[in-house]
């Protein structure tokens, strides 16, 4: 067999540049570039091999320069969530500090089933320089490395100890990434002096490769038993989960829906697999949903789970389904999420699975349909929730606008293929109960891990995605502190972003959740220490976030009211250049209420009133919690 002298850095370089993935009978590039960031341990390997394909095109696999490796793991995500799986990047860090700083992002990926390969550098497999800069030294072992630490949030690990050891773990890494149910981040550690290491490899491992991405059906005799409970439901409700959109299962889902009448709520990843108007579409259940979806799972006989991995924001923490006799029917491609919940576990990508439901239960003289009496409980329900969303929307809260009213004059505005990007503090839970979703892609909320920080890493993913496709990522100032680095490479690969950002001192969402659980909002908000207190209650900052955005390269509209905003996400979207619309809001302003609960425990003893009273009515809600068995 004729072989090649490259690098392992070289061969992986290679190798990657030419991974495809087939769905449907649609081919695309699996590995869109190599994010990555540059130290002693990958400067000379892997950077040296881009810098090879680059300069010789010998291997076509585009280098992006990140600000931080846990944002270059986030914008993968953003990316591969947009390409429904398909296709995602690579990341290279160097040793220690670069490679551990990528475990957040590995963690969020592997949580939400979004593939990522991650490459962290590792010591010296000789030994030769150990402890080399940066290096953990265990005592009980020289085999450790902080990149082990990286095992338990990836579904396959490795480490590139010797050449021969790569194409293996090279074909081991794409299996997982493609296969819908084991995706999740990939990590190859690559020890420092293997990357620069010379081999011969046999030519094949460099030819084109097309990973079959599968639609797997349902076992018939499975089906059948979940037709059968089905069938028998007085009062069945959808729960859709994101593995229902990365399916691309949304018109098999609609169609499932008219067929049998079932309503179809959603959760953080399915938000818009149905359209928010079509008249099954019931919005967001569990502790961030509506309280029409979350009256319809108190009453529920069966819950179908499509996609779906049962969050405990979505069960309202095993308090959302009240029926004592509540079943349910899982589809996911992924046995452990079908087996949740004691449910009939129905194994099948969510497409294939929903056709063959539809065609199961539509059989000619045996159809099964709802009551009219139920359709007409879905449709008071609804009509009585409309009002309150709009007036949400148009709050006119005073002198600082409210969140909700952001909310509403974006989701007005934006255009059906646009993106709207969050992840963390308290606009999830407006978003998922009040955004009224109108596309499958319109909706990219990272709940799965709700990192702070993942917003603008991952609609930069997310626009690189779809440039086609307006994106806009709303950030509250929390995660605007922690990670508002990748601005700059927005702005350095003329990649457009708008961004919200929305300013209101603090953690709105923790304080409000502090306050609830009677710990009166401590430290959650961005204030001066008060010497007389002792406590960080005294003035607001003088930091101007504007001005921040400003420094890193976008263009700033400063925005006061809801009218402002509306010009702004005008101006910001008519700009090719990264627009920051800033704004402040009153974290105080009202919501609607979900009508639901979410299991944070209270103190059982406590010296403070507050704090005793909220421990009485987490008691009394707490009596709610079933166990479906
Ligand atoms: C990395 C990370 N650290 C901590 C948290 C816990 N947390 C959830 S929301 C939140 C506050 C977010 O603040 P901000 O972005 O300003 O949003 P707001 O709550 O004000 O809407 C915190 C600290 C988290 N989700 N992620
Ligand atoms: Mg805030």
């Amino acid at each position: 067999m004729p072989t090649v002298r490259l690098t392992v850095a070289q061969a992986l370089v290679r190798f990657l540049a030419v991974q495809y993935t087939e769905r449907d009978g649609t081919r695309q590039r699996f590995i869109e570039g190599c994010w990555g960031i540059f130290g002693h341990g990958n400067v000379a390997g892997v950077g040296q091999a881009l810098l090879q394909a680059q300069q010789t095109g010998e291997a076509d696999l585009k280098y992006y320069l990140a600000r931080n490796e846990q944002a270059m793991v986030h914008a993968s995500v953003g990316f591969a969530r947009m390409r429904n799986r398909l296709a995602t990047f690579a990341c290279t860090a160097s040793i220690g500090p670069g490679s551990t700083n990528m475990i957040t992002g590995a963690a969020l990926a592997t949580i939400n089933r979004i593939p990522v390969l991650l490459l962290p550098s590792d010591f010296f497999a000789t030994r030769a320089a150990s402890p080399v800069l940066q290096e953990l030294e265990d005592p009980r072992s020289y085999d450790v490395s902080v990149n082990d630490a990286f095992k338990p949030v990836s579904r396959f690990w490795d480490r590139i100890n010797r050449p021969e050891q790569l194409p293996s773990a090279l074909l081991a890494a794409m299996r997982v990434l493609t296969d819908p149910a084991e995706t999740g981040a990939v990590t190859l550690a690559l020890p420092q002096d293997v990357q620069a290491e010379a081999h011969d490899w046999p030519a094949d491992l460099f030819t084109e490769r097309t990973w079959f991405v599968p639609r797997p059906r349902p076992e018939p005799a499975a089906l059948e038993r979940a037709v059968e409970v089905l069938r028998n439901a007085r009062r069945p409700l959808v729960v859709a989960g994101g593995g229902v959109i990365y399916s691309e299962a949304g018109p098999a889902l609609r169609a499932f829906a008219e067929a049998t009448g079932i309503p179809v709520s959603d959760t953080q990843a399915g938000k818009g697999a149905l359209a928010w108007d079509h008249p099954c579409a019931v919005g967001g259940v569990g502790a961030t949903g509506s309280p029409v979806a979350n009256a319809l799972a108190r009453e529920a006989d069966v819950i179908l789970g499509i996609g779906t991995r049962y969050s405990d924001f979505t069960t309202a923490s095993r308090t959302a389904f009240q029926d004592p006799d509540v079943r349910f029917v899982n589809l996911n491609v992924t046995a452990f999420d079908a087996g949740k919940h004691a449910g009939t576990s129905l194994v099948a990508d969510a497409r294939a699975g929903l056709e063959a439901l539809t065609e199961a239960l539509s059989l000619p003289g045996a159809g099964y349909r709802v009551d009219p009496e139920y359709d007409a409980r879905v449709a008071e329900l609804d009509a009585a929730w409309r009002p309150v969303v709009e007036h949400a929307y148009h709050l006119g809260h005073q002198p600082l606008p409210a969140q909700t009213e952001i909310l509403g004059a974006l989701n007005e505005f934006i255009d059906d293929r646009d993106v709207v990007v969050q992840a963390a503090g308290s606009m999830p839970g407006d978003l998922q109960m009040l955004w009224r979703a109108r596309d499958p892609k319109q909706y990219h909320v990272e709940y799965g891990y709700s990192c702070m920080g993942y917003e603008i890493a991952g609609g930069l993913g997310a626009k690189m995605a779809s440039p086609d496709r307006e994106v806009f990522v709303l950030v509250g100032d929390g995660s605007y502190l922690m990670m508002a680095q990748e601005i700059v490479t927005a702005v350095s690969e003329g990649i457009k972003l708008n961004i919200v950002l929305v300013q209101n001192q603090g953690f709105g969402s923790i304080g409000a959740l502090s306050e609830s659980l009677g710990s009166q909002r401590f430290g959650t908000a961005y204030r001066y220490r008060d010497p007389a207190s002792g406590q960080l209650d005294g003035d607001v900052l003088p930091v101007d976030l504007a001005a921040n955005a400003a420094s890193l390269g976008a263009d700033v509209i400063r925005a006061r009211t809801v009218k402002d905003l509306q010009a702004a996400l005008a101006q910001s979207r008519a700009s090719d250049r990264t627009t920051v619309t800033y704004i402040e809001t009153d974290p105080l302003a009202p919501v609607p209420s979900s009508q639901s609960w979410w299991d944070v425990p209270v103190s059982q003893t406590s010296a403070l009133d507050s704090t005793q009273q909220a421990r009485a009515a987490y008691e009394a809600a707490k009596r709610d919690q079933r166990i479906y068995l």
